[in-house]
């Protein structure tokens, strides 16, 4: 494409330059990709050059993300395909259009965010230490990296093996619990011992039942040198000695596979969870504390149960355990979460540990703080962490698993440290959430410290063994959505460092892996004999009674449709933004009522900037637009089980649910509203973008095109008027797509299959990334901790 653009620039000079002119007549440094192609299809309008759209330009136009302008140049970043860019500078006196790198593109940025050339700074650059690492190349491939891991991978163990190598012997002499050993004991001495050992014991087992235990053949198989973790039954040691024979005669990357996930290799998982309120009841809704917590929780329940299963399969006796780390609050507002140790509801042996942050002088936080400023406690607290789960598992973890940047941060220092491996869960990458929050880092530094989340986001994801994501769009966005790990890979945060390669979205660390909503909680309206019936009376009078003293509106009209949100009470949820689109729209307003679920109605109930701000303007709009009998707005946190009941109710009220987020990560509400059957107009930003099917198992919103929005909700409620089967259709659409694609027993299995296969590699070739990882020590080291410090050392911090 871009020869052929740069062709075309050369023969259209004129009407080229008229194009770039009237952008910079503009006089704006910064335009956003919509701006580019608004402003483009105006000047094919004016000009009547239309076929202009179809040229070379107008692809490279309608494909540029961002244009940056001075007085003398403009610059594209162009990224014709999914997470591929290109740059293109065009100066202005002379017409001369040219390809520049990336490095290039992003000095000129600096400079005019700065107002003059900018100085020395730092370059941060992985991609010399990763070069021969494996790269996947094709964009359907994103996120699907342990498949091409093996692929790429186990050629070269073939290799190995049909030299000699004792990879597979060693490997197998790692496993063990205490002091017993698994898989082979000592009389198996090498890989050629291997070979026979595993030729007797297939004949032996072959000429037991099906059905005989490991305990009855252990005499037999322990001579041989075998030791238990092969199954419990003769048929399950069977299939595991044959699996292994397999990958020992011809390994390629699917007997590879299909062994390693049979070898029993965990037992223990640290989760580590800092910020928010980490607690069972009484804390979603508070700020910096939502889909997370769901997440965690549902996540160690689907973990228990598919590590049990395993174990027992194993023909093994152990209990796993797995402990959720996060912070302990002293002063934690009525919430749990001033307990040192929990056990987590429905699990056999899963606990939350809470640890205090601490300041410089050892003395305990009491207070709640933002995940924003969690910065300067975290080496303490991992180093805390480290110790009492340690202390409690008796043993180091097998896997450990960080969420968000905070999380992420502290499972690196701890898996270095413990040398074991790790998982990062990003849920919400920060940076694309906020509009230049790279760029002008600087004059959002004392709110959010960005400096240092996103230097910690890039030594944690980069040091990571495997990432897991909840979608494809999280990790590189669809053709025209950058994605949020892609917005990693180049950015600049002037006179702090420019990032050439940060993240690489063809790195086969990423896996998609979504997570699913509680079904024993998330069930359809239409299964009437597991509802919770005793609550539904409660959730009718919290809808329909009258002033409720956490909440503000009473709805007049009862026999109204319910339109339906419910989220924490951030400016990126834009809760607002739905009240005032329904404000505005009076068709809407005949047709249906709105109830909103979030934050609290009295702003000296919370202790969040954001969320404060939040609270004063929604009072506004309903004095604005006059909503107090249409819309009812309740400030409460609800338990999950009334919040589960909740959508079903909204379902027998031919409801809908609406998601009008700024942008949305991914967003559990989305496919909980799915899971009970309720028609979701979700956010066309992040994860609903791919959740849900436009049209068939719900509908986009475009947030930043609200009249679009609640016309597009009128319209629906119209039509469910005019064919009674339109809301079913969808709302069936909705419960169809959850069931196939969202479930935490899907989710369980693959992350276990993962933490195998990702751990194997690591143990082969310790995933060939020393390199990286001494570098980004050096990151650690002199950058965030440096910036910690600062943040610790100023006056305005707690
Ligand atoms: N939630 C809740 N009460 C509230 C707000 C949210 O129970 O007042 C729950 C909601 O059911 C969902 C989670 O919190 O399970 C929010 O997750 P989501 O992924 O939608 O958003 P997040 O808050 O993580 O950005
Ligand atoms: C954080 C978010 O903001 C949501 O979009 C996700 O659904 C949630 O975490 C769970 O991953």
């Amino acid at each position: 494409m871009f020869d052929n653009l740069l062709n075309f620039i050369s023969r259209n000079q004129e009407t080229v330059a008229t194009i770039f002119e009237r952008y910079r007549s503009l006089d704006r440094p910064f335009l956003l990709k919509s701006e580019l192609w608004d402003e483009f299809l105006t000047f094919c309008r004016e000009t009547a050059l239309t076929e202009l759209t179809a040229s070379v330009l107008g692809e490279a136009l309608a494909k540029s993300q961002e244009a940056v302008i001075d007085e003398e140049r403009l610059c594209l970043a162009i990224r014709p395909k999914v997470a591929r860019w290109h740059y293109l500078r065009y100066t202005f006196a002379n017409k001369e259009v040219a390809e520049i790198g990336v490095a290039d593109f992003l000095a000129f940025k600096e400079k005019i965010a700065l107002g003059a050339p900018p100085g020395p700074v730092l370059e941060f650059d992985l991609q010399p230490f990763e070069r021969d690492f494996p790269k996947m190349t094709q964009v359907r491939s994103i996120g699907h990296g342990v498949e091409f891991l093996n692929r790429a991978f186990s050629n070269r163990l073939s290799r190995n093996l049909a030299g000699g190598d004792e990879l597979i012997f060693s490997f197998l002499r790692v496993h063990g619990y205490g002091n017993q050993p698994f898989m082979i004991n000592d009389r198996i001495r090498n890989i050629r011992e291997l070979h026979a050992a595993l030729a007797d014991g297939m004949e032996y087992v072959h000429k037991r039942s099906p059905e005989s235990q490991w305990q009855d053949m252990a005499p037999h198989l322990e001579a041989l040198g075998f030791a238990p973790g092969w199954g419990r039954t003769g048929k399950q040691i069977g299939k595991s000695f044959s699996r292994l024979a397999d990958l020992l005669e011809a390994p390629d990357h699917e007997t590879l596979m299909r062994f390693i996930t049979l070898v029993p290799m965990i037992f223990n998982i640290a989760i580590i969870s800092p910020h928010g309120y980490f607690g069972q009841e009484n804390v979603l809704g508070l700020p910096d504390t939502g889909g997370q917590i769901v997440y965690i929780l549902d996540q160690v329940r689907a973990l228990e149960r598919e590590m049990q299963a395993r174990i027992y399969h194993h023909g093994l006796d152990i209990r796993p355990q797995i402990l959720i780390v996060t912070r302990l609050i002293p002063e934690a507002g009525g919430t749990p979460c001033n307990i040192p140790k929990e056990k987590v509801e429905g699990t056999d042996n899963v606990h939350i540990v809470r640890i205090p942050f601490r300041r410089r002088d050892g003395s305990i936080l009491p207070q709640w703080i933002s995940r924003f400023q969690v910065w300067p406690y975290l080496e303490r607290f991992a180093a805390e962490a480290k110790d009492e789960v340690v202390k409690m598992l008796g043993r180091r973890p097998d896997l450990v698993i960080g969420n968000y940047s905070d999380g992420n941060l502290v499972s690196y220092i701890m898996a270095k440290s413990l040398g074991v491996t790790q998982c990062t869960i990003a849920h919400a990458l920060e940076k694309t959430k906020y509009l230049y929050s790279a760029l002008y880092w600087k004059q959002m530094e004392e709110q959010y410290h960005f400096s240092c989340q996103f230097t910690a986001d890039m030594i944690a994801m980069n040091a990571a063994d495997f990432i897991i994501a909840s979608t494809y769009q999280e990790i590189a966005g669809s053709a025209d959505v950058v994605g949020q790990y892609e917005s990693y890979s180049s950015f600049t945060m002037p006179e702090l460092q420019r990032v050439i390669q940060g993240i690489n979205a063809f790195d086969p660390k990423f896996n998609i892996v979504s997570p699913g909503a509680d079904e024993n909680i998330y069930f359809p309206y239409r299964d009437h004999d597991r509802r919770f019936s005793g609550l539904i009376n409660e959730i009718e009078a919290l809808l329909f009674g009258g002033p409720h003293p956490q909440g503000r509106g009473v709805l007049a009209d009862r026999e109204k449709p319910l339109i339906f949100s419910m989220a924490r009470l951030d400016h990126i949820k834009n809760l607002t933004g739905l009240v005032e689109w329904y404000g505005r729209d009076s068709r809407l307003r005949e047709l249906a009522n709105l109830v909103i679920v979030g934050g609290s109605i009295d702003p000296e109930q919370s202790g969040d900037e954001e969320e404060r701000a939040q609270i004063l303007l929604m009072h506004e709009l309903f004095a604005r637009y006059g909503l107090d009998i249409q819309v009812r707005w309740l400030g409460l946190r609800l338990d999950k089980r009334v919040s589960g009941e909740l959508y079903r109710v909204i379902a027998d009220h031919q409801g809908v649910f609406v998601q009008p987020a700024l942008f949305e990560a991914f967003g559990l509400t989305v496919i909980e509203a799915m899971a009970a059957g309720l028609p979701t107009f979700a956010t066309r930003y992040g994860g609903p973008l791919e959740i849900i099917e436009d049209g068939i198992s719900g509908f986009h919103i475009d947030p930043n095109h609200g009249e679009i929005a609640s016309t597009l909700l009128a319209e629906f409620f119209r039509d469910c008027v005019n064919d009674p089967g339109y809301w079913r259709r969808i709302s069936e659409g909705g419960l169809t797509r959850v069931q196939a694609q969202y479930t935490w027993r899907l989710y369980a299995k693959r992350l276990l299959s993962l933490t195998c296969i990702y751990g194997f590699w690591k143990f082969a070739t310790n995933l060939e990334r020393q390199e990286t990882n001494r570098y980004l020590e050096m990151l650690y080291h002199l950058q965030y901790r440096r910036l910690a410090e600062e943040m610790e050392g100023s006056n305005l911090y707690p």
